[in-house]
C-alpha cells in the first residue's frame, strides 16, 4: 500500500518524534493537535518539548516543508492516533482523548484509508474506535460493527509505541514494533506503513493481544521495581544495605532486580497496570498490589524524613532531584516531586530544592516562602538534611566529605 499523505493526531512525546520520523523519509505530514500554541511553535521549525535531537529533526522537516501542523484534520492516506490515555476517577482509564481523536477525523476518512491507534490502550479500544467511526461513517464501517467478523471499507489496526523518554529518536527507529490489526488487511497495511521508517522487525498480532503487549511490558517492569521496592523497606527493618544486597543477588546467572527508588513516576509505569486492574481485578492480584506498593513508597519517604527533622529546630531540608527519572527534566507524575510537595506543606523545616535540570520553581511551590531553588553547593552550605531522590548525574560525583555533617536519606543508593 502507499502513503502519500500521513496525518498525526497528537503532537506530544510521541507524536511529534512519529510526524518527523515519517517527514524525514520525504513524506508528507500533516500533524494535528488541538493545542494552538504547540502547532504555532512546530510551524516555526521549533519543540515544545524536551527530547534529545528532536529540535533539530522538527527544523528540517518544517524548512524542507514535509511536515506541517494545524488545528483540523484534513484527508490523508494513513491517521496515527498518538493522544494520552490517563485514569480517571478510581484509576480506570479515561478514553476521552482517543475518542474526540477518532470522531475528528472520521468525516475527513475515505474509503481505503488506514487509522492507527499509537496510545497506550485498555484491551478492546481498537474495536471502540472502529464503533465511533461506525457511528459517524457507516459508509466506511457497517452497522453493527462485528468484533468476530468485521467488514471494513478503511483499515484499523492498534500499534503500541514502546519508545523510552530520553532516546525516543533512536528507538523510535530501531525498535521492533507490535502490529495488531482488526483483520490481515489491517495488519498488512500498518506494516507497509512502519516500514517507512521502522528498522526493527514489525511483527503482527491481532488489535486485542497488541493493546495487552503493552500493557504487559510495563507492568512487568512495574511488578519488577515493587519486588525492588519492597525489598528496600524489608531492608530497612532489618539493617541490611539494600543496594549491596541486590548487587549480590545479581550476581546469580538468573537474577536481575530492578533498582527501588523513591517510587514509580512518568505516564506509562504508574497508568498502565491500572488498565489490566481495571478490566480484570479479580485475577490481576500481584499486579494491582505492586502497584500499591510502588505508590506507597514516596509515603514512606516523606516519614523518614520528618522523624529526621524531629532532631532539629526548623531545618533545611535539600531534596536533590524532582525529575521522575535520571537525567530529564519532566516532571509529571514524578514522585520526587510528590514528595517534596508533602514535605513542604507539612511545615516540619526549610526546603532547599536542587534540580540541576529546571531553571525556575514549579509553580506549586510559588506560594509557599519556606520553598527555594538552590544549587548543590547551597545544599553543601545550609542544608541538615539531604534527601537523595533522583539518580541524576550531577548527584553522582558528590564527595562523602561534603556531606559529612549531614543527615543523609539517599532513595536511589549513589551517594557515599
Ligand atoms: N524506576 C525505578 N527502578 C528501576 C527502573 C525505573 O524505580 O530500576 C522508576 C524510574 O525512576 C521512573 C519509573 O520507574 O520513575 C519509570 O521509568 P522507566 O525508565 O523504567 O520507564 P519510562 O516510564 O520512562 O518508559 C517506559 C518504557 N517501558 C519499559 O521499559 C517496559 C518505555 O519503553 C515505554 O515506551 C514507556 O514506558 C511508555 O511510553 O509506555
Amino acid at each position: 500500500m502507499e502513503f502519500k499523505t500521513i496525518s498525526v493526531i497528537g503532537l506530544g512525546y510521541i507524536g511529534l518524534p512519529t510526524a518527523v520520523a515519517f517527514a524525514s523519509q520525504k513524506v508528507k505530514v500533516i500533524g494535528v493537535d488541538v493545542n494552538q500554541e504547540a502547532v504555532d511553535i512546530i510551524n516555526q521549525g521549533k519543540i515544545h518539548i524536551v527530547e534529545p535531537d528532536l529540535d533539530t529533526a522538527v527544523q528540517s522537516a518544517v524548512s524542507a516543508g514535509y511536515l506541517r501542523a494545524t488545528t483540523a484534520p484534513e484527508p490523508a492516506d494513513a491517521f496515527l492516533i498518538a493522544v494520552p490515555t490517563p485514569f480517571k476517577g478510581d484509576h480506570e482509564p479515561d478514553l476521552a482523548y482517543i475518542e474526540s481523536a477518532t470522531k475528528a477525523i472520521a468525516p475527513v476518512l475515505k474509503e481505503g484509508d488506514l487509522v492507527i491507534l499509537e496510545s497506550t490502550s485498555p484491551v478492546g479500544t481498537t474495536e471502540k474506535v472502529a464503533e465511533w467511526i461506525s457511528e459517524q461513517r457507516p459508509d466506511l464501517v457497517p452497522p453493527p460493527f462485528n468484533t468476530q467478523n468485521p467488514t471494513l471499507k478503511i483499515k484499523i489496526a492498534h500499534c503500541p509505541e514502546r519508545v523510552l523518554p530520553g532516546h525516543v529518536m533512536r528507538e523510535l527507529i530501531e525498535n521492533d514494533r507490535v502490529i495488531g490489526g482488526l483483520t490481515p488487511e489491517c495488519s498488512q497495511a500498518s506494516v507497509d506503513l512502519y516500514k517507512t521508517f521502522v528498522q526493527g522487525d514489525c511483527i503482527i498480532t491481532n488489535a486485542r493481544t497488541a493493546e495487552m503487549a503493552k500493557l504487559t511490558e510495563n507492568s512487568f517492569r512495574d511488578v519488577n521495581i515493587a519486588f525492588a521496592n519492597e525489598l528496600s523497606l524489608i531492608c530497612d527493618k532489618l539493617d541490611i544495605n539494600v543496594w549491596e544486597l541486590i548487587e549480590l543477588a545479581n550476581r546469580h546467572p538468573r537474577v536481575n532486580i530492578l533498582q527501588p527508588g523513591p517510587g514509580v513516576g512518568g505516564h506509562c509505569i504508574a497508568v498502565d497496570p491500572w488498565f489490566i486492574v481495571d478490566k480484570t481485578p479479580d485475577e490481576a492480584r500481584l499486579i494491582h498490589t505492586s502497584r500499591l506498593v510502588n505508590d506507597g513508597k514516596p509515603h514512606y519517604v516523606v516519614d523518614l524524613v520528618k522523624k529526621a527533622a524531629k532532631k532539629y529546630d526548623n531545618p533545611t531540608i535539600a531534596c536533590f532531584g524532582l525529575a521522575f527519572k535520571a537525567d530529564i527534566d519532566d516532571l509529571r507524575e514524578s514522585p520526587a516531586l510528590e514528595i517534596a510537595q508533602v514535605l513542604a506543606e507539612s511545615n516540619i523545616g526549610k526546603l532547599l530544592l536542587v534540580e540541576p535540570n529546571i531553571t525556575k520553581l514549579p509553580n506549586t511551590f510559588s506560594k509557599i516562602t519556606h520553598v527555594t531553588l538552590g544549587t548543590i553547593e547551597d545544599a553543601f552550605q545550609v542544608a541538615d538534611i539531604i534527601l537523595l531522590l533522583v539518580d541524576h548525574k550531577e548527584f553522582k560525583t558528590i564527595p562523602a566529605e561534603a556531606l559529612k555533617d549531614k543527615v543523609v536519606i539517599d532513595t536511589k543508593g549513589i551517594l557515599q
